[in-house]
């Protein structure tokens, strides 16, 4: 059974929902992304390979290697500096948006115990004393706000502490052979903002124009990055709860034309989560307008995050949100931060959705700005909902065409999640279901799915062809970020994913989870672990993993692939998850391909120092060959190296019982 429908047009998309839009868009002369993006062909070259240098205004200096003259910047500076430069530059803008997101978490968990956030609370107090003693903060004998008021603090610390000490949530989540890896190789951050500052002034005009250096200097503001998504998972769960299984639905047959529909749209679950409740407040002003209430939905990260703790169901992806306002029926498009393309706007000028920006940092000329403050939340959150209330009555009926696409989503799967689901199997060592399934070849390792939509691809189709493959061959996938929107719509995410993709060992697997996961439906083929931040939880899957099976990371039968990665943010987080042991798939190739040494550097080299390394591949069939081919060679190293230690041990033991 194939869940793709075939009136799909495999240039633009493979989403059914979208590509309806489209013939829309098309039909009416509406421009979107994908006019736009071939309205830029051809693009640069010097950009696409990442040799034009706009680092100081001498520049831009193009670099042409084989000709005398162009082959270095005015400065002198040779094309793999330049190369160099520019990528790691994108690992700071990444770790700037995330951990900057991962601070406004960190002041509201402080205001809210200090009683300054009123409309907050602490919701999951059991997370709040496993965190705060994970990282050292006393908490017998301690109230639950001043232990949360520590952990704030300390989390807020790991932004600009002054010592040289290793960032906290780093610390305090990885294991020690990582710990000594980073040291060795001195990218251990010790402050978030330092990391990203002194990255900034390293590749500054006329200083670092050593490419190895310059990428050692990269992959520490990545690790930064990893802080400020780390603490940013941990508060958020502490705030608004640790997801846990949770049954909803995606694409946009979920807007629903009877009643008042919002989409959120961005990233920080503040905003999101405080437009939850109010739409629940005011669903009887809604009824008074003569709709049949409000319909929530969520677009890219921010509804990750709503759908993850409140079951909203997710309308979209990132490469195809403007398409959402095209149904004409969206009242109001919530925006908070990252990943909003300007472009909504546009659309929203061709009908009645009415686009709110809510943030000091993003702002888009002609829509509506309101401020969202955290010590009025609520009253902000409320205002944006009356503001979609009050634009239903200029919906037009005769542009209503919501695309009939939706599938159930079967999400919300913490670390803390999965282990309760493992744990019904195995209450003593939950992981072990997951590795003994591994050992066994049931399983033939994990690959975490995380990521975009690019418009240098088709949209969602290497994300789910990828994904196809890997399932039939037993791979156990999760998934973070717009991945999980396109898993998400294309209902691998549900047990139609599962009877359509599986193989036989992970369909055997899935099915002995779900006779006990207790679950009004069955389990899906792609565990959704949550937003982009939330690849933190990935990393405290890896970790544990390791742990059990007593390997290093490098050894882990463990890949990720981020196939249609676009922002920096998604660069930032390869970056680190290569240096934490983990090949990493990336289906565009980002603008390096200028420099050899470059490209070898995080092909090769990152092999040979951290164990994980970039795997460049736009070809999504092969691909998924070679990350299966990795984790092949990983899971049976891990076989022969454990019955080796076996046969040793019980021949030691022999000798010494002899
Ligand atoms: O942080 S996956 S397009 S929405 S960057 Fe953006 Fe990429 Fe989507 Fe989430 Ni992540
Ligand atoms: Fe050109 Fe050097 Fe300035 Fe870059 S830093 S723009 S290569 S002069």
């Amino acid at each position: 059974m194939s869940i793709q429908t075939e009136q799909t047009d495999k240039f633009r998309t493979v989403d059914p929902a979208a590509y309806e839009m489209l013939e829309l868009a098309s039909t009416n002369g509406i421009q979107t992304a994908w006019d736009r993006y071939k309205a830029q062909q051809p693009q640069c070259k010097f950009g696409n390979t990442g040799v034009c240098c706009r680092i100081c205004i001498q520049g831009p200096c193009r670099i042409i290697p084989s000709k005398p003259g162009q082959d270095k910047g005015i400065c002198g500076a040779n094309v793999y500096t330049i190369v160099a430069r520019n990528l790691v530059r994108y690992i700071a803008g990444g770790a700037s948006a995330h951990s900057d997101h991962g601070r406004e978490i960190a002041y509201t968990l402080l205001h809210t115990a200090e009683g300054h956030a009123p409309d907050y609370k602490i919701t999951d107090t059991d997370k709040l004393v496993k965190v705060a003693k994970r990282i050292g903060v006393q908490t017998e004998g301690i109230s639950i706000n001043d232990i949360a008021k520590a952990v704030a603090i300390k989390a807020l610390e790991d932004f600009g502490k002054y010592d040289s000490k290793p960032c906290t949530w780093l610390e305090s989540t990885i294991d020690d052979e990582r710990k000594q890896k980073f040291k060795q190789t001195a990218i251990t951050p010790t402050a978030i903002d330092r990391s990203i500052a002194q990255l900034m002034h390293q590749t500054h005009m006329g200083n670092d124009a050593d490419p190895v250096n310059i990428i050692f200097g990269g992959l520490k503001a990545a690790l930064a990055d990893y802080v400020g998504m780390s603490l940013a998972t941990d508060l958020t769960d502490i705030l608004f709860g640790t997801p846990a299984p949770i049954i909803t639905e995606a694409n946009l047959g979920v807007l629903d034309q009877e009643k008042i529909n919002i989409a959120v749209h961005g990233h920080n679950p503040l905003l999101s989560q405080m437009v939850v409740f109010a739409a629940r407040e005011l669903d009887a002003e809604a009824k008074a307008v003569g709709a049949k209430g409000i319909n929530l939905v969520g677009i890219c990260c921010t509804g990750n995050e709503v759908l993850m703790r409140e079951g909203v169901p997710t309308a979209t992806n990132f490469g195809s949100q403007e398409l959402a306002i095209m149904t004409g029926v969206l009242d109001a498009m919530i925006m908070d931060v990252q990943c909003i393309s300007p472009g909504v706007k546009d659309i929203c000028n061709c009908f009645h959705t009415v686009l709110v920006t809510t943030s000091h940092i993003a702002k888009i000329p002609g829509s509506y700005h309101i401020e969202f403050n955290e010590a009025t939340a609520m009253e902000d959150a409320r205002k944006i909902v009356r503001l979609a209330i009050k634009q239903y009555g200029t919906r037009k009926a005769e542009l209503v065409k919501i695309p009939q696409f939706k599938k159930q989503v079967v999400g919300g799967f913490s670390f803390e999640a999965l282990m309760n689901l493992f744990a019904k199997i195995n209450p003593e060592s939950p992981i072990s279901v997951l590795t003994d399934a591994i050992l066994a070849g049931e399983i033939k390792g994990v690959c975490a799915f995380v990521g975009c939509n690019n418009q240098k691809t088709t949209h969602d189709n290497n994300t789910l062809t990828i994904a196809r493959e890997l399932a039939k061959k037993d791979v156990f996938l999760v998934s973070t970020g717009c991945a999980a929107g396109a898993f998400a719509k294309a209902g691998y995410l549900s047990e139609e994913g599962v009877e359509a993709y599986a193989g036989p060992g992970l369909k055997k697997f899935i099915k002995r989870l779900e006779e006990k996961s207790g679950l009004n439906a069955g389990l899906p083929l792609i565990f959704h672990m949550g937003s982009c931040v939330d690849n933190s939880r990935v990393a405290t899957l890896w970790t544990e993993m390791a742990r059990e099976l007593k390997v290093s990371l490098p050894q882990l039968p463990f890949v990720a692939s981020a196939p249609e990665a676009m922002s920096e943010k998604a660069i930032s987080i390869g970056a680190w998850i290569i240096s934490m042991g983990i090949p990493t798939h990336v289906g565009v190739i980002p603008p390096i391909e200028g420099s050899d040494l470059v490209y070898g550097i995080t092909t090769q080299i990152a092999r040979d120092v951290f164990g994980g390394y970039f795997i460049f591949e736009k070809d999504p069939m092969k691909a998924s060959e070679v990350l299966f081919e990795k984790l092949e060679k990983r899971a049976w190293k891990l076989k022969i190296n454990r019955e080796t230690a076996k046969k040793y041990n019980s021949e030691l033991s022999k000798a010494y019982e002899g």
